[in-house]
This record gives structure tokens, C-alpha cells and sequence, in this order.
């Protein structure tokens, strides 16, 4: 057995059966090492963006890391962006990154790079091996930092001829360890926070916003005075029809400062207190009123539910029964396309078990409370702002869930960064719907122009936030990587081509013009 052999045993022993790949030269025994050993799935991305946005999608679906495997600092560096996502979302990843040979690096060759450093700020766990019979002990370790609650970034460099090398044999990865419960006395103190008949807001997060957190969550704020609010950004959130109903908070400054008005408390489940996107001129940094006390009931890598129960037992609020909104969606619309309209018709029909991928920045405003009581469904988000996510979490999503119809809900702008996924989802025949709302610009950012106080801008300033020279033509995009297409320009077209994009084995991409 070489080290290449011992790292891919060691993550298949350790529950790690899936690999995103995009290799080089220095990878090339690590490539030849996952033939020898059954059961690892290996996904090819034509860019690496897409192979670590798409460990992400896996990760946020089974709660397990997915491994990638990049070529050396640059390559691990254009996967820099969705790795900054996925810490963002608290998902576990390991990510082996080949390097050249010990021996080698210091002739100073051309892809020789600080691998390290481009990982450090993306990654909670960084190692290089030494030799190659370190390989086997080194992946325990990062497989058992990813696996540590909330989930973390491991990233693994190993140089060529710790792959080639002898090893001896894979190595048992340490169960990591249980997350623990907050103090009692935190939990007391909360419930009389709730009691206290002051405006409290819950604001929930991460492992708070599966079903069970969400029914615990219901019963804790069944309160006139105490409202519920998970964050802006959510890696993901189970909702739909007879699962209990959470907003977010809103994106822009103006409007969530009116949203969070009035509240004396702020209570945080495994989340972060509220903070706007960007500095403003003139407009606060932090979104919470001034006086506003803020407290902790569970931090994100404590032990969540255990938390959420302790407070309802605390509280003694068990019995009460779980709220659920009425079921309650708009018409379904047959004529003329904008943003409502889109809203409306996703209301309808987002199929039953759907994961929702969204990146739909301006244009999917509405998307999230138009579809609460939708047939119940996965919704995942853009994390960390780094554009370029969508795609890619529907790609690893789709490996994650085979069974699972998936939704991606694409910007144009933000669907050029890592198009190539649609070629991985043609290519492993992923159960892929992508809606591409080509509005033609970066059109968030003609309004964060005049947010952030630029007076008139001038004809280059717009020249830079507007794609329609030449306008992008998303069908043939598509088609041009195996992706079935078509467009849609109003209402009718638009849900018919979703009953075209759901039905279809395999993924469908609609050009939704605006
Ligand atoms: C990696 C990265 N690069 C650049 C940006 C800056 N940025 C934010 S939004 C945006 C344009 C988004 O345009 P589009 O995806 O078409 O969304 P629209 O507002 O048109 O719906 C850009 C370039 C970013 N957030 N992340
Ligand atoms: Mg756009």
C-alpha cells in the first residue's frame, strides 16, 4: 500500500465516499489509488469553485464531509471563494491538496506556492505531511476536525511522494467529540428573559433550523411578546407546508432596522447577532435598537436541540401544540413575468422533498415568504456574499440526494462564476432544475451605488454593472454542456418549463427573461 492508497482508505473507513475532483500532475497517484478501492465516488468539476460549492451543497444535505481533491495553491486558491461560503455555512469539508515532492520544492518550480497560506484563512485545520506514512494518521485527524461540531474545514497538502511512498495501511479516525450542553443556570436565565413579558426576539441558526429545532423554537416563542427570526444567510432551513414558518431577517439596512425595532432582548440559538452586510454612510453597523440586551442560549457548536429542550422543559411549555401557518398560496399566475409572478408560480410548484438552491439575489426578494407553505422542502442559501454558489450547491446537493428534486434559483451574474457545474450535472445525470433570471446586470449593485452615497453615476459606472453587451445566451450556454434548455418569457411558458425541467431525467436549465 503507498500513501495514496492509506488516504483513500483511511476516508472510506472514516465515512468519507465522496470525492470532488479537479487534479494536476501531483495528484496523479491519489487519482490512480481510488480505482484500487471500492466505493468512493469520484465527481469531476471542470473548475474548482465548482468542487468545493459542490462539497458544500453535500455537506448541508447529509451532515457528513465530502473530500476534494485540487491541484496546489492555485488550484485550491480558485476554490477559495465557496470555501469561504461553506465556512461561512458551518459545513464539514477536507480538502487534499497534492503539492510537488519534498525534494522538489526547493528548486522553486513553477507551481511551487504558499499552499498554506491560501488555506489558512478558509480552513479550521491545515496539515502537510511529512512522509508517506503520516498520510494515513494526518487524514484521521482532518476527517475528525471536520466531523467536529458545527462541522469544520480540513485541509490536508500532500506532497507527491508522500502518494508514491510506502505506507502502512489506513488508519481509525477518532469519533469527534460529543458536542456539549450549555450551563443550567444559562437556560434559567433565558426562560426568565421569556417571561419577562418584554419584547425578546429569538434569532436562530445553523442546526436550530431543522424540523426539530424549528417545533422546539415554536413552542419557546408561543408569546405575543417574543418574536422568531433565523439569520439573513441560512446554510439551510427545512419549511413548508406543516412544518412551523421562519422569516429571515432582511438583507437591506433600511428594512431590517424597521424589522428589528423595539426589541429589549436578543436571544441567540447557534447564531450570530444581526449585522449589515456593508457599512453605509450615515447608517448603523449593527442592526439591533441601542439598549438591546443580547444573550446566548446555545452556541453553535454546543449541543443545540439539547438546548432548545431544556428551555421548553424549563419554560414547561411541552404540551403546547407546534405552530403551523394555513396553507395559503397565490394563484397561480398564466400571463406576464416579474418577480411576483416567478414567486408565485415556485409557490406552487415546488415539488414535494425539493431542495431549493438559491442564489437568486434581486430578483428572488419574495422567493423565500411566498413559499412557506409549499410542499415541504430543503431551502439552501449563499452564505458568505462570495457570489458563484448557487450551481455548485445544486451539483452537490444532487450527488447527496439522488432521490431529491432539486431547484437552483441562479442570478445571471452570479451564475457566470461557476457555469461549468451544469456540465458535472449533465455528466452524473443530476435531478437538476436551474432558473436562470437573466435581468442582463449586476443589477444589486446599481442599487448599492446609490446605497452607499455615489451621486450621478456616469455612463462607465453603469457600463460596468450591465451584461447585455453581448446579451448571454443561456440556452445555448447550456446546451453546450449536455444541459436540456429552453426560455421563458411569461407566466405560462415559465410553469410549463418547469413541468418540462421537473419531469425530465437528468438537468433542464429555463432562461427566465426579464
Ligand atoms: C466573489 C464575488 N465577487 C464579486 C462580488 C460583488 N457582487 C455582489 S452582487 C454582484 C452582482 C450580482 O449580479 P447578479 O448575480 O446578476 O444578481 P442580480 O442583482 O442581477 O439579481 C457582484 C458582482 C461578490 N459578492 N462576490
Ligand atoms: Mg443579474
Amino acid at each position: 500500500m503507498n500513501g495514496a492508497d492509506s488516504l483513500v482508505q483511511t476516508l472510506l473507513d472514516g465515512g468519507v465516499d465522496v470525492c470532488f475532483t479537479n487534479p494536476g500532475t501531483s495528484e496523479m497517484h491519489f487519482v490512480a489509488a481510488l480505482d484500487r478501492h471500492h466505493g468512493m465516488r469520484c465527481v469531476l468539476g471542470l473548475q474548482e469553485n465548482v468542487v468545493t460549492g459542490a462539497a458544500d451543497g453535500y455537506a448541508r444535505m447529509l451532515d457528513k464531509p465530502a473530500s476534494t481533491l485540487l491541484h496546489t495553491g492555485p488550484g485550491l486558491a480558485n476554490g477559495f471563494a465557496n470555501l469561504h461560503n461553506a465556512k461561512r455555512a458551518f459545513q464539514p469539508i477536507i480538502n487534499i491538496v497534492g503539492d510537488h515532492a519534498t525534494y522538489h520544492v526547493k528548486y522553486d518550480s513553477p507551481l511551487t506556492s504558499d499552499i498554506e497560506g491560501i488555506a489558512a484563512p478558509v480552513s479550521g485545520w491545515i496539515r502537510t505531511s511529512k512522509s508517506s506514512t503520516e498520510v494515513a494518521s494526518d487524514t484521521a485527524e482532518a476527517i475528525q476536525f471536520a466531523n467536529t461540531a458545527p462541522g469544520g474545514i480540513s485541509t490536508l497538502i500532500l506532497p507527491a511522494d508522500t502518494a508514491w511512498g510506502e505506507a502502512n495501511g489506513p488508519a481509525k479516525t477518532p469519533a469527534a467529540p460529543t458536542p456539549q450542553m450549555p450551563g443550567a443556570g444559562q437556560i434559567r436565565a433565558i426562560a426568565e428573559i421569556i417571561k419577562s413579558g418584554e419584547p425578546v426576539l429569538v434569532l436562530a441558526a445553523n442546526r436550530a433550523l431543522r424540523v426539530d429545532g424549528l417545533e422546539l423554537l415554536s413552542k419557546i416563542t408561543d408569546d405575543e411578546a417574543v418574536s422568531l427570526l433565523a439569520q439573513v444567510s441560512n446554510a439551510r432551513v427545512e419549511r413548508g407546508a406543516g412544518r412551523v414558518a421562519i422569516d429571515r431577517v432582511k438583507y437591506p439596512v433600511d428594512q431590517s432596522l424597521v424589522q428589528l425595532a423595539g426589541y429589549k432582548h436578543l436571544i441567540l440559538v447557534a447564531a450570530k447577532e444581526p449585522v449589515a452586510f456593508f457599512a453605509y454612510p450615515e447608517k448603523p453597523s449593527r442592526m439591533m435598537p441601542d439598549g438591546c440586551q443580547v444573550h446566548t442560549l446555545v452556541e453553535r457548536e454546543e449541543d443545540v436541540i439539547g438546548a432548545l429542550d431544556a428551555l421548553v422543559a424549563e419554560l414547561g411549555v411541552g404540551a403546547h401544540t407546534i405552530r403551523t401557518p394555513q396553507p395559503l398560496l397565490p394563484a397561480m399566475p398564466t400571463r406576464g413575468m416579474d418577480q411576483d409572478i416567478i414567486a408565485a408560480i415556485l409557490a406552487n410548484m415546488i415539488p414535494e422533498n425539493a431542495i431549493i438552491c438559491d442564489e437568486s439575489i434581486t430578483t428572488g426578494r419574495r422567493f423565500f415568504t411566498d413559499t412557506f407553505t409549499s410542499k415541504p422542502h430543503s431551502w439552501l442559501q449563499i452564505t458568505g456574499g462570495a457570489i458563484g454558489a448557487g450551481l455548485p450547491l445544486a451539483t452537490g446537493a444532487a450527488i447527496a440526494c439522488p432521490d431529491r428534486p432539486v431547484i437552483t434559483l441562479q442570478a445571471d451574474g452570479s451564475a457566470m462564476y461557476t457555469l461549468q457545474a451544469l456540465w458535472t450535472q449533465a455528466r452524473e445525470g443530476s435531478n437538476t432544475t436551474t432558473l436562470i433570471f437573466s435581468n442582463r446586470s449586476y443589477k444589486i449593485l446599481i442599487g448599492e451605488m446609490a446605497n452607499v452615497g455615489v451621486q450621478n453615476p456616469g455612463p462607465k459606472a453603469f457600463d460596468m454593472m450591465e451584461l447585455d453587451r453581448p446579451p448571454l445566451d443561456w440556452v445555448a450556454l447550456a446546451k453546450g454542456m449536455g444541459v436540456e434548455a429552453g426560455t421563458a418569457a411569461d407566466a405560462g411558458e415559465l410553469a410549463r418549463q418547469m413541468e418540462r425541467g421537473l419531469a425530465c431525467d437528468g438537468p433542464y436549465l429555463i432562461e427566465v427573461i426579464l
